[in-house]
Formats: structure tokens, C-alpha cells, sequence
């Protein structure tokens, strides 16, 4: 069955020319740097929604042991999160065709038979699994959550979480065993020079035993077809289509007219309308079922929750407390941002003495009108809550907030997740939370 080149479990039903240990390789030390970047980015990222502080912010059962390294995310610089979770998005993105190419590269050796020939064998093939299916789903879910605005609410976060640390942890031990080779692959080609079209003696076809003393799997066709394209410019083709994809989503996490570039970003590139409060919104007050006869003078008010009591403050109020400014972006976990945008209202730590706490503030309950959809609450650190930046703002770019923006009220912290940003406040509950 091995030798029948119409199945695929035989090395003879492949038969691309291109495949070989330097297509491969190439393709396999672009992406041991670039999954790296992404698993980091990715766990700040959670770390950036601070899981630990509040069920209301993160219900990842049992992220006890793979949050160990929790930590309280910094309020500077102010685009912390802009980097890091635009760079995580863009990057995942533009990683896309060489993963796939990678893929493509190596699915001879998915079809192998027999599936174990011993113990280590079988282990390597269901970490192989593990890696394939793993990076295929991260990839996924990401594209997805981006692409159709939350398609899995609330259950995205503990799903990209898992699957991340399944990936990695298969990556990892793929990379410590295949990277050596890759890197000697590479230099070897770039010493031999010429074009990498041939493989001459080193061709790897059913059967050979490689520096493992393992049975390889083999990359190279032992019947190649005629080539269409040569290795360098199939490389060509993957890098053209990351950087097509590059160009058309970066937009997103930039401002002024380059933003117009993110035709790929779904919330990105959208024309938000003209004035001061024209840039990116996610949500209009209409999605959120926040109506205006809910937002009026005569109707809304702050509570204000602490050890001092309950207190109840109108818009007018509000604006009659100390005024302070902050130029501030928002940056969403779908890696659009804003550039900064300048906010003015009543500072978090001035409210936190308001509710009772005069020295340190404490950590921050904030509710919004809406009544449903998982982004109607969100919690924020004592850290958060004392930095002198931190708004309830009333007002942006010299405007009062319009309802998409989160009229009357809306939070706004440096450095945090767009998510921890409320709209249309309703209730600051400072204190245990
Ligand atoms: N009440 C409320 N506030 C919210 C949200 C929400 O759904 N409801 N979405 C959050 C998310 S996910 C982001 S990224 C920012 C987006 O802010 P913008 O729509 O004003 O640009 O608002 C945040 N504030
Ligand atoms: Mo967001």
C-alpha cells in the first residue's frame, strides 16, 4: 500500500518539486520567531484584561496554573496595549500564507504509514497532531474573532487561551528538535549558494535515515512532476501574499489617512463620520440598546459606591468636580486602535476619595446602562484606578462624548484594553470586589 502513488500514504502520490528540506526550513525559522511573538503578545494580552481581578472581566475556569505569570498591568506607556495586541493581530494575520505554505510543505508526512513504528515515533506524530491542530485552530479562532466581532461571546478568551498553550507547548518540542537541522539546512544552502532547485545528494526520499536515526518521512518527491515555479520564487509567492496582507490590515492601528489602507480590518477602516468625535467606534449606542431618554439631565445619574455611602451625582455635578485632561488612545483586542484622543473629565482617584478612599484608591466595579452583552461591566486595578490619567470622561477633542461614545459618561485608562474603556457608566462600586 506504501508504493500505490494513488494514495497518499505513498511518497509517490506528492509530486511537487518544491518540496524539499529548504523550502521548509526557511519556512519553519520565519515562524519560530514569528508563533514566538505571538505566544507572548498573547499572554500579555490576557494579562492586560487583568482575569484575576474580577469573574466580571475573565471566567477561564481553573487559569490558576497557566496564569502563574499574571502580573498588574502597567498604565505607561499610555500605547502599551496598541502595540502589543496590533503587533499580536497584524502579525498573526500576515503570518497566515506561511503557515499555511508550511503546512503544504510538510502534509506528505501527515499521510505516512504505518502510523507508529515505535513509541518515540508515535510520540512525535501526536505532537505533530497536536502542533498542526493546535496552530490551525489558533490561527482560526483569532481570524474569527476578529473577522465577525465576537462570534463566540464570553468563550473566546478561555478557548484562544488553552489553545495557545497546547500550541506552544507542541511547538516548542517541534522547534527544539527540527530547528537545528533547519538552521544548518539553511546556511548550507546559502554557502552552496545557486538556485535551491535541486537537492542533489541530500534528497530525502521513503526510507532515508536522517540524523535522528529515524525513518524520515521524506520532503523531496521521488517522482517529481515538471516545475511551475522555482523554490525561490514559490518563497516569493508566500512572502508577496503576508505582505499583501500586511499593507491591507496595518491601517487599523494607525491613524490619519493611512487608516483608509485597512480594507481586510472589518472595524479598522471605517469611516466614522466628521468632527471631534469622528474616529473609531465599536458599538453604537444603538447596538448597545443604550436609548437617550436613558442618558438625559433630567433622568441619569452617577452612583457612586464606597465606604462613605451611596451618592448620586448628576452630569451638571460632575462637571462642576476638578476637570483634568489626558490624551489617551483606545486600543481593542480585535488589534484596532485609535490615535490619541483628547479626553477631559473627573479623575477615577478623585471619585475613589469622593466613595471614601482618601490615600491609596482601591480596585473598581464599573457598570454601564446596557443591560446585556458580556462588555456592559468590566473591572480595573487599584493601579488603574490612582494613576492621575485615568478618567471618567464627560467630554473628548473639545465636544461632550456623542452616545457611540459613551454619553454621558465613559472611562478611559492608559495603557488598558479597549474592553476596560465602559461606555454609557452607570454605577463606580470602589472597594472588594
Ligand atoms: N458599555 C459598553 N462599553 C464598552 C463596550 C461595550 O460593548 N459596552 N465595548 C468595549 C470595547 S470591546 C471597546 S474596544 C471599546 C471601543 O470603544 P469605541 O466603540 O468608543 O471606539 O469600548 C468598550 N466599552
Ligand atoms: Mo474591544
Amino acid at each position: 500500500m506504501r508504493d500505490d502513488p494513488r494514495l497518499p500514504s505513498s511518497p509517490g502520490f506528492w509530486r511537487s518539486p518544491l518540496r524539499g528540506p529548504w523550502f521548509t526550513s526557511v519556512l519553519g525559522l520565519v515562524l519560530l520567531v514569528g508563533v514566538t511573538v505571538l505566544f507572548v503578545t498573547g499572554l500579555v494580552s490576557y494579562a492586560a484584561y487583568n482575569p484575576g481581578l474580577s469573574r466580571v472581566n475573565d471566567t477561564t475556569p481553573d487559569k490558576g496554573l497557566l496564569g502563574f505569570y499574571l502580573f498588574a498591568w502597567p498604565t505607561g506607556p499610555v500605547w502599551l496595549y496598541r502595540f502589543t495586541q496590533g503587533l499580536h493581530v497584524t502579525l498573526g494575520i500576515t503570518l497566515i500564507p506561511v503557515l499555511l505554505a508550511k503546512l503544504w510543505s510538510v502534509v506528505p508526512r501527515l499521510f505516512a504509514l504505518p502510523p507508529a513504528r515505535s513509541l518515540a515515533h508515535a510520540l512525535e506524530r501526536v505532537s505533530l497532531l497536536l502542533l498542526v491542530g493546535g496552530g490551525l485552530f489558533e490561527f482560526t479562532t483569532g481570524v474569527l474573532n476578529v473577522q465577525l466581532d465576537y462570534v463566540f461571546p464570553g468563550s473566546f478568551y478561555p478557548l484562544h487561551f488553552y489553545g495557545a498553550w497546547v500550541f506552544f507547548a507542541a511547538f516548542l518540542a517541534h522547534a527544539a528538535l527540527k530547528a537545528p537541522k533547519a538552521v544548518r539546512t539553511v546556511r548550507r544552502r546559502m554557502r552552496d549558494e545557486g538556485e535551491p532547485c535541486e537537492d542533489g545528494g541530500e534528497s530525502a526520499g521513503a526510507g532515508r535515515v536522517d540524523d535522528g536515526g529515524l525513518v524520515e518521512g521524506g520532503l523531496v518527491s521521488p517522482d517529481p512532476g515538471p516545475p511551475t515555479v522555482s523554490r525561490r520564487g514559490a518563497l516569493w509567492l508566500v512572502g508577496g501574499g503576508s505582505l499583501a496582507l500586511f499593507v491591507t490590515t496595518v491601517g487599523q492601528s494607525l491613524g490619519g489617512p493611512l487608516r483608509r489602507t485597512a480594507l481586510l480590518a472589518p472595524h479598522g477602516g471605517s469611516d466614522p463620520g466628521s468632527g471631534p468625535n469622528a474616529f473609531q467606534i465599536n458599538k453604537t449606542a444603538a447596538y448597545a440598546g443604550v436609548r437617550a431618554k436613558d442618558t438625559g439631565e433630567e433622568v441619569w445619574r452617577l452612583v457612586v459606591v464606597g465606604p462613605a455611602g451611596t451618592r448620586r451625582l448628576s452630569r451638571a455635578e460632575l462637571l462642576r468636580l476638578p476637570q483634568y485632561s489626558s490624551s489617551l488612545p483606545i486600543a481593542c483586542v480585535e488589534g484596532w486602535s485609535t490615535a490619541d484622543q483628547w479626553w477631559r473629565g473627573v479623575r477615577l482617584r478623585d471619585l475613589a476619595a469622593l466613595a471614601g478612599f482618601d490615600g491609596e484608591p482601591p480596585d473598581l466595579f464599573v457598570e454601564s446602562l446596557q443591560r446585556h452583552g458580556a462588555f456592559r461591566r468590566g473591572a480595573l486595578r487599584a493601579n488603574q484606578v490612582a494613576d492621575p490619567r485615568s478618567l471618567l470622561a464627560l467630554r473628548v477633542n473639545g465636544e461632550d462624548l456623542s452616545p457611540d461614545h459613551g454619553y454621558p459618561a465613559r472611562i478611559i485608562v492608559p495603557a488598558a484594553p479597549g474592553v476596560l474603556c465602559t461606555k454609557w457608566v452607570a454605577r463606580l462600586t470602589f472597594g472588594d470586589l
